[in-house]
């Protein structure tokens, strides 16, 4: 486009948001991982890190590698961000330590383990309404079992849950170009983006519960109102799609692994471990982007200030460097180390409740069924930054 690949960078013509590439990135990862330790895409002014080692090091150091100028294309010094900014996701230090610190309060694993039992009992209840029946994985388990947990745990009160994926599904494809996917998503953004902000409140919320938790923080005068507000917007934003998406590769991998299902029946205190081999397989979020505050060399390649820099999660978390067999699905694998959740001081601050809400649904099934079975053929769902599906035909074979 407008700039050139800086000295000695290899380039790429690929677009990595292009549909084909989306569903089917492994031959893509691969070859962005061999061409070196940096790859400029042409299309976009774009350099690009798929190595895991590299990928790690940009996540660890957050002074060079910067959040503050938006983790997507847009480069929030020079372009308007279709949102106010995240202050957690979307901010550097000092600000990203003031918030991160609510946030990690709200979602401890003391608070979240208040949901332990909830969580466990309507895994259960769905597992044994669906045992035994042809199901629609995604509509009936991946969208469902989150559905029916994460939105009491965060304290909605209102009606128009429904409005919940496509949020998500519009954030997700933001951090991409403005092509097709972020179209499509956009087209009834506005009741949707209303919607969410006036769940934000703090009378919206239920007293009690995480999202409510976060204007004790306001309460404490650790956070504005208004920061509180977006925090739960941030909570909103980031904590249904994802565990959606993750929910949906864990019943790909058992329903196309029938032996590491097997390997759970026999022993459960796999759950764990296989949920992050899960994570590490599949990768529900594929990339995120960060900029550079300063010139940085990488090897041989000297990065300008104010550089974007896509880091491919996926790429990583199957880079041979790193992973011996990284394409075997394994669930006894060490597998430590993996980035599907980031790495360094953004990494997932709601993971604990993501993990908690996916293993207590991987216990009950793994208590029930002897077999997830694949009984169709599974549809990928496109988004700029999300890799899922959007239907996966299964049976609960107790
Ligand atoms: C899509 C996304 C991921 C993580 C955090 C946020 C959004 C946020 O709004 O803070």
């Amino acid at each position: 486009m407008s700039q050139s690949a800086p000295d000695g960078c290899p380039v790429s013509n690929l677009d990595p948001f292009d549909e084909a590439v989306l569903r089917d990135p492994y031959v893509h990862h691969a070859e962005l991982r061999d061409a070196g330790s940096v790859v400029w895409f042409d299309k976009y002014d774009l350099i690009g890190m798929a190595r895991h080692g590299d990928v790690r090091e940009a996540l660890s150091n957050w002074e060079t590698y910067c959040s503050g100028r938006g983790v997507g294309l847009t480069d929030f010094a020079k372009e308007e961000p279709w949102r106010p900014p995240s202050i957690i996701l979307e901010a550097d230090p000092p600000l990203h330590t003031r918030t991160r610190g609510v946030l990690s309060r709200a979602l401890s694993a003391a608070e979240i383990d208040r949901f332990s039992d909830t969580f466990r009992q309507k895994a259960d209840a769905l597992v044994s309404e669906l045992l035994n029946r042809d199901v629609e994985g995604i509509a009936d388990i991946a969208e469902a079992y989150p559905l029916s947990v994460f939105p009491d745990a965060v304290g909605l009160v209102s009606s128009g849950r429904e409005n919940l994926l496509p949020y998500g599904s519009m954030a997700f494809n933001a951090f991409g170009p403005r092509n097709a996917l972020f179209e499509e998503a956009f087209a009834n953004a506005q009741p949707v983006a209303e919607w969410i902000g006036a769940q934000c409140q703090r009378e919206a919320l239920a007293e009690g519960c995480i999202g409510r938790n976060v204007f004790l923080s306001a309460d404490d005068g650790e956070v504005s109102e208004d920061e509180a507000a977006l925090l739960v917007r941030s909570l909103l934003t980031a904590g249904l799609d994802t565990t959606v998406h993750g929910t949906g590769a864990m019943l790909l991998a058992f329903a196309s692994h029938p032996d590491q299902w097997q390997v759970l029946k026999e022993d459960p205190r796999v759950i764990r471990n296989a949920f992050n081999e899960v994570l590490r397989f599949y990768s529900p979020v594929q990339t995120f982007m960060r900029t550079t505050t300063r010139e940085v060399n990488v090897g041989e390649v000297i990065l300008p200030e104010g550089q974007k820099v896509v880091l491919f999660l996926a790429a990583a978390n199957r880079d041979p460097r790193a992973w011996d067999n990284p394409d075997d699905f394994d669930v006894r694998r060490r597998n430590v180390g993996h980035v599907a959740f980031g790495h360094g001081i953004h990494v997932c601050v709601g993971q604990t409740l993501a993990r908690m809400e996916i293993q207590a649904l991987i216990a009950a099934l793994v208590d029930r069924v002897e077999q997830i079975e694949l009984v169709g053929h599974p549809q990928w769902r496109l988004n700029n930054t999300l890799r899922g599906l959007s239907q996966i035909p299964i049976r609960l074979r107790g």
